[in-house]
């Protein structure tokens, strides 16, 4: 889980005074003891690193420092060491228990000088009442959270906080298909033309595979669920994996080989845009749905339903189905999204194809952090067809 390299984690500094409580943040994002708390000041002497996988952002290193008011000899030598964690910063959280002073301003001026993306984390909440000082950095534009690290009050603000102020080339470095081609490998792309297909076009997911798959030196054939056989058999080799629209998953699995890998465009794009791991625990979560359970149906676009719409007739269809009768489901579209999910047994998100990763990112993280299961709509085709092992083998993931 820890073996991706430095240099493809968000390397997250946590700066402040002595004593403000960095390392107790440390510890309630991570929900573990990596750093020492006391209530001696200058308990963290030198920089801790903690790699983790922090879902639903993916790998990320934080860094957590000594105070940078340290006294005398030994302290100004980890002062230079806490500054050197500047350098290798992509965001920084400046945490402070009320004070905002000097020391901060100094903080902030460096940080902004070297447009390293920044938090304020005002922490103790549980202590003191620092709304007027949150009101004055969010006025100045600072993101600003107030937490307590002890109650774990604001740590799921925080959460959100770094998943919008993370860097766009961090969240947006993943491949789509690349990585599961070999190079010089050939790949066929399943597109049923049915009534959901836009006249004279393909969609943004099967364009965007297309381009992609071109980037890595890769080449691609193109064909219908009905002639995937013809296909294959035309081939000299067979290709190095297939992709089918997930709609047609049943059909295109039925004629592809087992030995031959296969997923589908919305599995990509959960990877893609979102985070492949959760959202296949929450494919996992629909075999628990009993008759009378509340689903939400949630659509990132805000379009008129057509007739035997995905989202709102069959998915609906499929999930009543597998349940074994009738269940309470909610769609919503656009932004209309509930604070409160606390109600739902489940999740089903469309593929978020026209959304940036960062929105999907915080969705899944707003439905993890309430403990609600969270996965897309190819995800869920998947598993209530009984595909899902076959759809994520591509990806390494056994379920
Ligand atoms: N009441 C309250 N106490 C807290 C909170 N966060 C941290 N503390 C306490 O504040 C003290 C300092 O916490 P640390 O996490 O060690 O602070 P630090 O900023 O890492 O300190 P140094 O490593 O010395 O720079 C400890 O006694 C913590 O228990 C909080 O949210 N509320
Ligand atoms: S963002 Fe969602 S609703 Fe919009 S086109 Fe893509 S999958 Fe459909
Ligand atoms: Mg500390």
């Amino acid at each position: 889980m820890n073996s991706t390299s430095k240099s493809l984690r968000l390397h997250i500094g946590i700066l402040g005074r002595r004593n403000v409580g960095k390392s107790s943040i440390l510890n309630a994002i991570t929900h573990q003891q990596v750093s020492i708390v006391s209530s001696e000041k200058g308990t963290t002497t030198d920089p801790v690193e903690k790699p983790m996988e922090l879902l639903p952002l993916g790998p990320v290193l934080f860094i957590d420092t000594a105070g940078l008011d340290d006294e005398g000899t030994v302290g100004a030598l980890r002062v230079a060491r806490t500054k050197a964690v500047y350098d290798r910063c992509d965001l920084a959280l400046l945490v402070t228990d009320g004070a905002w002073g000097l020391y901060e301003q100094d903080i902030m001026r460096e940080l902004q000088t070297r447009q390293i993306p920044w938090i304020a984390v005002c922490n103790k909440s549980d202590t003191h009442d620092d709304s007027p000082l949150c009101a004055t950095l969010r006025e100045q534009h600072v993101e600003t959270v107030r937490v307590s690290a002890q109650t774990g009050d604001g740590i799921e603000e925080l959460q959100q906080a770094i998943i919008r102020m993370a860097p766009a080339d961090f969240l947006d470095s993943r491949h789509l298909i690349a990585d599961l081609i070999p190079p010089g490998g050939h790949v066929l792309l399943v597109v049923p033309i049915d009534k959901e297909a836009p006249k004279g076009r393909l969609i943004m997911p099967q364009v965007q595979t297309i381009r992609d798959v071109l980037d890595a030196h890769a080449t691609c054939t193109i064909c219908r669920e009905t002639e995937v056989s013809a296909m294959l058999d035309m081939f000299k080799t067979p290709p190095a994996l297939v992709v089918t629209d997930s709609q047609a998953f049943e059909a295109v699995s039925a004629q592809v080989p087992d030995s031959i890998p296969l997923t589908g465009f919305s599995v990509l794009f959960a990877r893609f845009k979102g985070e492949l791991h959760t959202l296949t625990q929450g494919a996992l979560a629909l075999s628990r749905l009993k008759p009378g359970d509340r689903v939400l149906v949630a659509e990132a676009c805000t379009h008129h339903p057509i007739q035997d719409d995905i989202g709102r007739v069959k998915i609906p269809r499929w999930l009543e189905k597998h349940a074994g009768g009738a269940l309470c489901i909610d769609t919503v579209s656009g932004l209309d999204f509930p604070k409160d999910l606390s109600p739902y047994r489940v999740i089903v998100h469309c593929g978020a194809c026209m959304w940036t990763r960062r929105q999907m990112l915080s969705r899944i993280q707003q439905a993890t952090a309430q403990n609600v299961p969270i996965t897309n709509y190819g995800l869920a085709i998947a598993a209530l067809h009984g595909i899902l092992p076959r759809a994520l083998r591509p990806f390494g993931i056994e379920v």
